[in-house]
């Protein structure tokens, strides 16, 4: 089989390609990323090398680049996006450009290029905020943040093409992941490296906002399992056993760091801070079998420890594209 995986060069979707290299042995992959502040070819390395995958610059609003790269493509996996809320509370323009038009010209070409099945990778986040209970997949979606709101958008995007061509169009719905490789402007990676680098970690609000954190190999198993067995159509939620309030998460950080609790900074908080997600994946489970291997308790010394011996990767980036967002995200 060929893949092609978009986004393959950012967190989740590099995770995927080694992942999916590694357990099947004959198939290819094409690697369609547009390299923005978030994509770094460096954190697919040893895929890299690999003969089975190749690597094409291109952007997934750019019909013609898409259509030239669908050319006997078996399937696609769909990660690319614009992923982080708080530049979306900066400015929506990329968000909606990327996540909902970029999202309608990829399927719409893998349509057309007689491409067999297509894997939408979405978020929790479209459901908004859910202070008590759990959101199924027929759950009201009801965005709350632009970022949100295009990954809702995309949804419609995509599932739009299966209703009115029945173009085999799946989405899965995943929580917060965790694990090596993540840009560090979300929460982990930045908690985590502030507290190596001493520096203070800015808690937005009281920390009472709740987390469903899943490793992102499991995320990637669980994509893996939709793409080989999901029904046309159908919509997938995936999601961790562990909620956590994020004051938790940065206490428990400071701890396996050996800092002081004077390094939590309460900061102003998040505009439309959604409180709590919590999508009931007993779909996949049930139907499709998928289980989490990687609870977020057990793994998190291992995460940090990740983040300690490789320090040369989240340095580079802090010290590069990272310092203009931070400065711009800290002067509002
Ligand atoms: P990321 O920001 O780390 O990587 C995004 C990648 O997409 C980058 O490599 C970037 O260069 C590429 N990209 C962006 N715009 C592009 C464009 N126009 N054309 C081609 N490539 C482009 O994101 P991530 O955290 O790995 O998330 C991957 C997907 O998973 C996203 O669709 C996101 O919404 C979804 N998701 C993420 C999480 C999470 O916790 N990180 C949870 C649920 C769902
Ligand atoms: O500096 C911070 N301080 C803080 O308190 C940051 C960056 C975050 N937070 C809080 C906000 C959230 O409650 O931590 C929580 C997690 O924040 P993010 O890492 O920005 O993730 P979140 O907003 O939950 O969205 C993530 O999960 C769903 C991903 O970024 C999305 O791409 C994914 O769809």
């Amino acid at each position: 089989m060929k893949l092609l995986v978009t986004g393959g060069a950012g967190f989740i979707g590099s995770h995927f390609i080694r992942h999916y290299l590694s357990r099947h042995k004959k198939d290819q992959i094409v690697n369609v990323d547009a390299l923005t502040y978030a994509g770094n070819l460096g954190n697919l390395h040893e895929a890299r090398k690999n003969s089975r995958h190749r690597f094409v610059k291109a952007d997934i609003r750019h019909a013609p680049a898409m259509t030239r790269a669908m050319r006997g493509i078996d399937a696609v996996v769909h990660f690319a996006a614009e992923t982080h809320v708080d530049r979306s509370l900066l400015s929506a323009d990329e968000f909606i450009q990327t996540n909902v038009q970029g999202t309608f010209t990829l399927v719409n070409a893998a349509r057309l290029a007689g491409v067999k099945k297509f894997v939408h990778v979405s978020t929790d986040e479209v459901y908004g905020s859910i202070p008590s209970g759990r959101t199924s997949e027929k759950h009201l979606v009801d965005p709350s943040s632009p970022y949100a709101a295009s990954k809702t958008a995309s949804d419609h995007m995509a599932r739009c093409v299966y209703h009115t061509y029945g173009y085999p169009v799946m989405i899965t719905r995943c929580t917060n992941n965790f694990g090596p490789y993540q840009y560090p402007e979300k929460f982990l990676p930045l908690f985590i490296t502030n507290a190596l680098e001493n520096k203070p970690l800015p808690l937005y609000g009281k920390g009472g906002n709740v987390r469903n954190w899943i490793h992102v190999l499991d995320h990637c198993e669980a994509v893996e399992l939709v793409l080989k067995k999901g029904r046309a159509g159908d919509i997938y939620n995936i999601a961790g056993s562990g909620e956590w309030r994020n004051i938790d998460v940065a206490q428990k950080i400071i701890q396996l760091t050996n800092r002081s609790l004077n390094l939590l900074h309460f900061v102003k908080d998040r505009a439309g801070h959604d409180l709590r997600y919590a999508p009931d994946d007993r779909k996949i489970r049930r139907g499709l079998g998928w289980k989490e291997k990687r609870p977020f308790a057990k793994e998190l010394p291992g995460l940090v420890q990740w983040y300690k011996d490789n320090e040369a990767w989240w340095q580079k980036i802090k010290a590069g594209s990272f310092k203009k967002y931070y400065k711009k995200q800290y002067k509002r």
